[in-house]
């Protein structure tokens, strides 16, 4: 057996391409992780709302620095997942029953046989286990975080086996699928079950990738013959073979390990980087909502003081302007005024059309209707004022939506998406919310 270290995982030395100054996949990945980590663009609140799977980047790049490699069993329970493991070790490492649930947590043992030191072998609790969902996940947790997967089954796949295992080959996971306890099963048999796993398992992992063992086979009755023709019966327990494994990892740890864990770095570092981004959209969503509703009251507030023709409402003002220059602050794109001015032009333009068409008058005497503050006076001052509210609470919607797709109107234009907004809305819950809103300021006021 030849001896093999990972050091040659290590990324400050040449693996594959010697001679060659472009970056490896481990540089590569290890570069995207730390990316992730030290970005200071990424607000605080967003870092601490990940901040276990953050935890896990570190873990990963330490992991990568050190060499390291991270092989995980996964499949149902009592397929012989630790059993397996065992095998590998050369040693009773992980506690093995014929009872459900012997394993309960996610257990490491460094795979020493081939002083390697940096290949850790992972056992799991098993998958779609009775009231055991919190393992189930634990599971696949593991499995998300390993560079290579062992899938142990113990015959043909069950549905949710299959299930799983198209979740991991959606996932690019690099795994194996391991038909366990063949000593169960006659030669005809075994040749039949490969066949099946190769047929279901079409287009989610090569046929090569299947492989047989016998982790830990059980008592067998055996007829002794002697020379004098006496029969006797002994029973043996034939010993565990999972040579086909371990050749086959060995090997391919040897030619792919250093690929392996960039694989798997880069697959996290992508989907941390595509939540990360999810956030920060939230994020900014969030506040924008906050900033174009106080904008919307200081419009109604000072229509409603001193109310203006509603043809005048919809017109650029500057309140309307500050707050899309506002807008494009928090969507990291600084516009100037005049900028601003146009942009309100293009929403303002779109609304006149469609408030002349759609709900000119409707508007302003739903905005009349709405509410019984029990202040006549107010109340006839905001209904103008609600008016003012709601079209400066589209132009922020709509400067939102530009801003958020990075300045643009996509492919529709800005008619469809002023049409989209106004379709969306819900005309008589915001004009009942701008005139509370203005009520209470103006109460306030006075
Ligand atoms: N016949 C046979 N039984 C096995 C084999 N491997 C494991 N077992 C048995 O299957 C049961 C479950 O094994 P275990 O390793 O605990 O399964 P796990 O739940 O997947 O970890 C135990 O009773 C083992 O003795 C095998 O190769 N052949
Ligand atoms: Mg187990």
């Amino acid at each position: 057996m030849p001896k093999w270290s990972l050091r040659s995982l290590k990324s400050s030395e040449k693996t594959s391409s010697e001679g060659d100054n472009s970056p490896q996949p481990l540089e590569l990945a290890q570069e995207s992780l730390r990316t992730l980590l030290h970005d200071n663009r990424i607000p605080s609140a967003i870092r601490e709302s990940l901040a276990s799977d953050y935890q896990q980047v570190e873990q990963m790049l330490d992991k990568m620095e050190h060499g390291h490699l991270h092989i995980a069993v996964f499949g149902r329970v009592s397929v012989g997942k630790s059993a397996l493991l065992n095998a590998l070790l050369g040693e009773k490492r992980f506690g093995v029953s014929a009872l459900h649930g012997e394993t309960t947590q996610a257990n490491f043992a460094g795979w020493q046989q081939f002083q390697s030191d940096g290949v850790f072998l992972i056992d799991t609790p098993g998958i779609n286990e009775i009231s055991g969902e919190d393992r189930e996940r634990l599971a696949h947790e593991v499995a998300g975080r390993s560079d290579l997967v062992l899938f142990v089954v113990d015959g043909d796949l069950t549905e949710s086996e299959l299930t799983a295992l198209r979740t991991l080959a959606k996932e690019n996971r690099p795994m194996l699928l391991i038909f366990n306890k063949i000593d169960r099963y006659t030669k005809k048999e075994r040749t039949l079950i490969l066949e099946h796993l190769q047929q279901r398992s079409d287009g989610l992992l090569p046929n090569k990738h299947i492989l047989t063992a016998s982790a830990l086979p059980s008592e067998r009755l055996y007829i002794h013959v002697d020379e004098q023709g006496n029969e006797e019966e002994v029973y043996k327990t034939p010993k565990a073979d999972v040579t086909q494994l371990r050749d086959y990892l060995w090997q391919l740890l040897e030619r792919e390990g250093h690929t392996l864990s960039a694989l798997n770095a880069s697959l996290f570092a992508g989907k941390l980087s595509d939540q990360v981004a999810a956030r920060i959209i939230a994020a900014k969503h969030n506040v924008a909502e906050k900033v174009v509703r106080s904008y919307c009251v200081t419009k109604g507030v000072a229509v409603a003081l001193n109310p203006i023709p509603i043809a005048d409402i919809v017109a650029a003002s500057a309140v309307d302007a500050t707050m899309v220059v506002h807008l494009s602050r928090i969507y990291g794109m600084q516009i100037k005024r005049d900028e601003a001015g146009q942009l309100i032009k293009t929403i303002g333009g779109q609304m006149a059309l469609l408030i002349a068409t759609v709900w000119g008058v409707n508007l302003i005497s739903s905005a009349l209707k709405a509410g019984s503050a029990g202040l006549s006076t107010l109340l006839t001052a905001s209904a103008q004022g609600a008016v003012a509210y709601y079209s400066t609470f589209v132009v922020g919607q709509a400067a939102e939506q530009y801003f958020a797709q990075g300045k643009s109107w996509g492919e529709s234009g800005p008619k469809q998406v002023v049409k989209t907004i106004l379709n969306n809305l819900n005309q008589e819950s915001i004009l009942q919310q701008a005139r509370a809103d203005i009520v209470r300021h103006l109460k306030t006021q006075t």
